[in-house]
């Protein structure tokens, strides 16, 4: 490797981003990897130590004794950093939460039969969810359930008093956490609104105070937005189950035209898959001489379409220019969230068209074609129309593919976690309870979150992911982090080799992978229903700060990270996040959301930047969680004895069985039963 070589090598362990990165340097094109060494980072800001919540300030607190300074108004440094800390928190849950909001707006146009090209895909989770929220079922069409699904979940949004209803999801004695310490959410709007007023100039002044609110905010986020957004979206696309395809540049055709979604939120991307598979589409593209249309992901969107229709990913966040790089791009098509506003003008470098749809968000220089789900298959008819129309514009000696992808196997929802271990008739946690249990599988981790400029590109995601399941532990992931593992080629059963020898058994018995593909961003609301039903399940306490588990962001970039660990925290769960920690300025905020956190909800936050450091600590706390728990202590390759895990074959008995029995359906009228079966 020449030196140059390395350099390069040092921002990504992926050789598909150092292939484009060699090209952009060859072309003289800027990436963030490359902005990033020479945009130093605030050290002040960076670690927390600057207000500029008014305009006497900025203040900045710098030098030595920085904890004994105060702002011109009097605030102290744990002050200043607990309110940057639990704003930022903010911000996350009102993306997230946004985005399940305009989901509810989709499924409530779609009931009315105002958004025509929408179906009520899984009305078994829309039963499942109307009892949830307390709506009757029973002699009801699926569209007037649907109604009231969406109607509820849009006014839980802005609920002003009271408990939200999606508590009850969490296992008993967490709620009662919550009520004790008075942190169960209103509604997502009165959090995130009452927490821009507390952290406002002269308001919320205890640091403690101040983030105990963010433990609030955060649990609107997790157990209500984010979880609205899961459930609403597999009620209108399909609950996913598993699913093949493949992640990295190296899907993109060269003879094809290439469509790249890209943001976060299935309601369009799932019109342009339909779209992109008309035959009148794929003749367009042939008329412009392209042998067909290539549709491929980036960041969230890319997990959204890739778990449920098996969509390829053509990356990660740090992907999103080299994808346009390869010169191959005909169009980019983007909704919210994670979207360089550098696109624009690197789009005009190469022929790409930069594409924005959502009425919320607009980048300068880029086309704007808004979606409006009244209109779903039409915008997606017209946005994929324009991107074919631009395969001819190619700059041919720019084309470069790099030829890199992996296989993968996504898809593995809460209910199909369920489903492996016994079939829909006798689906369970119990096999991986007792697993657990019998020291087969130390424990859990999960490893979510974004890439970050200022790390190598999936390297801490990949290193702790081949390390834990090397140590019986199962891996489970979403969002960015689970597209790094893709393309690590760690999504697939063959990854069992690698696995530790209790682990890859219960793979081996079950079918599945040692690294689980949950989803998107917001599907991090996943995890927490699995957590919440291995406590329930028994033999791992009752709780889920009593389960060996953990959990990571070892490449965050972003505020909605915050948003998640927090929420995980508030819910029991040890996090440690990688890069930097934003509150490195103030000790008192630092042992405020570890052990302060620990003390009060069982669960606590942590930055770390060192990879070791991090998995060291990790398995320290799940060995920690077996020992109080009395289980058998974890050596590899010995086991206790634990239950036989149900195979391939005795699942498909069970399923034989189940066939004749639609339970799910025992509550909706005998009129409506047989209709709502054949959906
Ligand atoms: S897209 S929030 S970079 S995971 Fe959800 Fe990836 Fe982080 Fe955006």
């Amino acid at each position: 490797m020449s030196d140059e070589e390395k350099k390069v090598a040092v921002k990504s362990i992926d050789p598909a981003a150092i292939a484009m990165l060699e090209k952009a340097k060859f072309e003289g094109v800027s990436t963030a990897f490359s902005r990033v060494d020479s945009m130093k980072p605030c050290p002040i800001g960076g670690e927390g130590a600057c207000c500029s919540l008014c305009y006497m300030g900025p203040c900045r607190f710098v030098g030595k004794n920085q904890e004994e300074m105060v702002g011109i108004c009097g605030a102290t440094l744990a002050t200043i950093a607990a309110r940057n800390l639990a704003r930022a928190i903010a911000g996350g849950t009102a993306a997230h939460s946004d985005h399940g909001r305009d989901a509810a707006n989709a499924l409530l146009a779609a009931a009315k039969g105002d958004a025509k090209d929408y179906k009520i895909k899984d009305v078994r989770k829309l039963i499942k969810v109307a009892n949830l929220l307390g709506i009757p079922v029973e002699g009801r069409t699926k569209e007037e359930i649907a109604i009231d699904v969406a109607n509820k979940a849009i006014s839980v949004f802005g609920q002003q008093e009271g408990e939200f209803p999606y508590i009850q999801r969490a296992p008993k004695k967490r709620q009662e956490i919550w009520r004790k310490h008075g942190i169960v959410p209103r509604g997502v709007d009165r959090e995130v609104v009452e927490m821009l007023h507390r952290t406002n100039m002269g308001t919320d002044q205890d640091p403690k105070h101040i983030l105990t609110g963010a433990l609030r905010v955060a649990l609107a986020d997790g157990w209500l937005g984010s979880l609205l957004a899961t459930d609403i979206q597999d009620i209108l696309f399909g609950t996913p189950t598993p699913i093949k395809t493949r992640a990295n540049l190296g899907v993109m055709k060269e003879d094809e035209v290439n469509i790249l979604v890209h943001g976060h939120e299935p309601i369009l991307s799932e019109m342009i898959v339909i779209a992109s598979r008309e035959k009148e589409m794929i003749d367009y593209a042939k008329s412009k001489g392209a042998k067909g249309v290539n549709l491929a992901g980036i960041c969230c969107t890319s997990n959204e379409i890739l778990q449920r229709q098996g969509i390829p990913s053509a990356g990660n966040f740090m992907h999103q220019e080299l994808a346009i790089i390869t010169g191959a791009c005909d169009s980019m098509i983007v909704d919210v969230q994670c979207v360089f506003e550098a696109l624009a003008p690197l789009s005009k470098l190469y022929h790409t068209k930069l594409i924005t749809t959502s009425p919320k968000a607009k980048v300068a220089g880029s086309v704007h074609i808004q979606f409006d789900e009244h209109h779903a298959l039409k915008t997606a008819r017209e946005i994929i129309k324009a991107s074919i129309d631009n395969f001819p514009n190619r700059i041919k000696e720019k084309v470069s593919i790099p030829q890199f992808s992996s296989e993968l196997i996504a898809g593995f929802s809460h209910e199909y976690i369920d489903y492996m271990q016994g079939g829909s008739f006798r689906g369970s946690f119990r096999p991986l309870n007792d697993a657990i249990m019998a020291g087969r599988i130390r424990g859990v981790a999960a490893i979510v979150g974004c890439n970050n400029a200022r790390t190598p590109q999936d390297e801490a995601t990949v290193f702790l992911t081949r390390e834990f399941i090397k140590n019986d532990v199962l891996v489970v992931t979403t969002g960015c982090s689970a597209v790094g593992c893709a393309k690590s080629g760690l999504l697939t059963p063959e990854t069992m080799d690698h696995a530790g020898p209790g682990l890859r058994e219960v793979c081996e018995a079950i079918g599945i992978p040692p690294v689980l593909h949950l989803g998107s961003c917001v599907d991090n609301s996943r995890i927490l229903t699995v957590l919440t039903q291995m406590a329930e399940e028994g033999g791992l306490g009752d709780d889920i700060s009593d389960i060996p588990a953990v959990g990571f962001s070892p490449e965050y970039m972003c505020e909605k990270a915050l948003a998640i660990g927090t929420y995980c925290v508030a819910s029991g769960c040890y996090v440690i996040f990688g890069v930097r920690s934003p509150v490195s300025a103030s000790t008192i905020v630092t042992n405020a959301i570890s052990q302060g956190w620990e003390e009060m909800v069982g669960g606590k936050l942590e930055f770390e930047p060192d990879n070791n450091l991090m998995l060291s600590k990790a398995l320290a706390h799940i060995d920690k969680k077996r020992d109080a728990l009395k289980l058998k202590k974890y050596e590899c390759g010995k086991f206790g004895a634990d239950r036989v895990l149900l195979d391939m074959a005795a699942r498909r008995e069970l399923e034989k069985v189940q066939r004749g029995t639609p339970e799910c359906l025992a509550n909706v009228a005998a009129g409506n039963a047989a209709a709502l079966r054949e959906e």
